[in-house]
């Protein structure tokens, strides 16, 4: 393995539901640019025509940021969209799985799903992927559109470590600070190669979480925010909205109701992460 690049994943429902086009399309090009100025070598996780796919040309990145036909694709989803050879986006849980096939190791996204507000039946799947894929995955936190505190004891009794990268609070995408600690600050890709590594040798499965605040410059403060969250919390509740539509009405509304600035914010901390993320990849591969 030692000649091959380190490698990092990047998902691609942030691509076809996170996001507007154009940036979307912007992002994902940026995000796989800065992990190769960081001499990792990005791999864009989607389903095309029903192939698990990890490293998509321009062209497929292109159709991901404008074609109507892509489905959000949660594990769940996998068996259909490859029996009936779909094109899909995958989520964080979906990236982390076929990452892992693929012998990928670490992984950067914006924010990942959790226990939702309001409906605490809702636990996105992204969180039991956590508990039993080996995957790094890079993130920003979670949006307070979610029970941050509930997420917090769901990863704990699933045995989920949670990083703070140059943090000792867990971060709230938007917002730097959530008041909820940690597990352990990591400064340093080589101290997170070293939490992975001694997890391998342990033989704990599953994967650990590292979580990144937002650039200071670009944060929402949790006060502006929150008051946005509970409107688009409340409007989902009343078109009484279910299981996977409920995440991307959340984060479209958001984004519509605070207009550039939280696109601005969402955009930054996903750069942040990919080079974060290709750090961590550089470190785990000196040392093998
Ligand atoms: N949170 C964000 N941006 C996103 C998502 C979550 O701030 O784009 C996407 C990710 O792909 C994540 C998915 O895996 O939503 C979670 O959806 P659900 O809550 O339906 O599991
Ligand atoms: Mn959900």
């Amino acid at each position: 393995m030692t000649s091959l690049l380190p490698q990092v994943a990047l998902e691609s429902t942030v691509i076809s539901h996170g996001l507007p086009f154009p940036q979307n399309l912007t992002l994902a090009q940026e995000m796989e640019a800065i992990v190769r100025s960081r001499g990792a070598e990005p791999r864009t996780v989607a389903v095309l025509g029903g192939e698990l796919r990890a490293g998509l040309s321009d062209a497929e990145l292109l159709h991901l940021a404008t074609a109507r036909n892509v489905r959000k694709v949660s594990r769940r989803d996998l068996p259909l969209v490859v029996a009936r050879k779909l094109d899909g986006a995958t989520t964080v849980a979906t990236t982390m799985w076929v990452a892992h096939r693929f012998g990928i190791e670490v992984f950067a996204t914006g924010g990942i799903g959790g226990v939702h507000r309001g409906n605490d039946a809702d636990i996105s799947a992204d969180l039991q992927e956590l508990a039993q894929t080996p995957v790094i995955v890079v993130c920003a936190g979670a949006k307070a559109i979610l029970n941050l505190p509930a997420t917090l004891e769901y990863l704990e009794t699933f045995g989920v470590t949670v990083v703070g990268f140059g943090t000792d609070e867990f971060p709230a995408f938007y917002s730097r600070s959530s008041g909820l600690p940690v597990d352990v600050r990591c400064d340093s890709g080589e101290e997170v190669a070293a939490i992975w590594r001694a997890k391998r040798r342990l033989d704990l499965p599953g994967g650990l979480l590292v979580t990144a605040p937002i650039p200071a410059e670009l944060e929402i403060p949790a006060s502006e925010i929150e008051p946005v969250i509970e409107q688009a919390v409340r409007e989902a509740e009343v078109q009484g909205l279910r299981s996977a539509e409920v995440t991307p009405f959340l984060l479209t509304r958001i984004a519509q109701l605070t207009g550039e600035r939280s696109l601005r914010a969402n955009l930054a901390l996903l750069r942040n992460n990919a080079a974060i993320a290709a750090q961590i990849a550089v470190a785990l591969h000196g040392v093998g």
